[in-house]
């Protein structure tokens, strides 16, 4: 079909990089600590914070799994500026989280949270663009321990340090709070395009400060 696409040149053929980025041979793996060890019985997803109705919203594992599906083709950027490129996400649509745990009218932040206390904070708008994608699959096949299994968040016009694996819940936030890269010297925003890298690049409308 058509022409081939430039893969093997090791050049994106796809998608154009952000300012500084360059493409990655094969997938490294970044993160801060230990893998985390999933125990299905042990695991849950939960929604809490502003929610519409006041309450909390937990799935289990089995229970998340069922959720509506969707599949995402974004790339990552590493802040330390390597990207990968081209993968295709499956798994559940931030939307749909949204859609069955609707946050309260005043919210305008969500914090994302993991295993061990990792989070990143996200605008709003952020968090709900069709392309937000809490990701169980990477070109069909289940995401690997180190990579986030069973649970990555990918959000695709961000940094990925704003995409936690190993993800546990979403907090609905009435104001904005730094999570854990943003604490420690990273954007509050984390746009790759405008190249918001670090801290010191911000604005006093791009967060609350250090
Ligand atoms: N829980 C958790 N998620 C995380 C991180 C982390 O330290 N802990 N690092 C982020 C960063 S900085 C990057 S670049 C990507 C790397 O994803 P990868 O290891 O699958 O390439 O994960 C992001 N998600
Ligand atoms: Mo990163």
């Amino acid at each position: 079909m058509g022409h081939p696409v430039e893969r093997e040149s090791g050049f994106a053929a796809t998608s154009e990089l952000p300012p500084g980025q360059r493409l990655q041979r094969g997938w490294p793996v970044t993160h801060y600590g230990p893998v985390p060890r999933f125990r299905p019985e042990r695991w849950d997803f939960r929604v809490f914070g502003a929610t519409a109705d006041g309450g909390k919203h937990a799935w289990t594992h089995e229970e998340f799994t069922a959720l509506p599906h969707a599949s995402v083709v974004a790339d990552l950027h590493c802040v330390t500026k390597f990207s990968m490129t081209g993968a295709e996400w499956g798994g559940v649509p931030a939307r749909a989280v949204l859609a069955l745990a609707p946050p309260a009218p005043d919210v305008t932040h969500v914090m994302v949270w993991a295993e061990y206390g990792f989070s990143a904070n996200l605008r709003l708008a952020d968090f709900t663009t069709d392309r937000t994608i809490f990701a169980t699959h990477k070109d069909g096949e289940l995401l690997t321990a180190e990579h986030g299994f069973p649970v990555r968040l990918v959000v695709p016009h961000l940094y990925a340090w704003k995409g936690p694996k190993w993800v546990r819940g979403v907090e609905y936030m009435t104001a904005d709070r730094r999570g854990f890269w943003e604490e420690r010297g990273y954007h509050n925003v984390g746009d790759p395009w405008r190249e918001q890298r670090y801290s010191y690049q911000e604005g006093p409308e791009d967060g609350p400060g250090l």
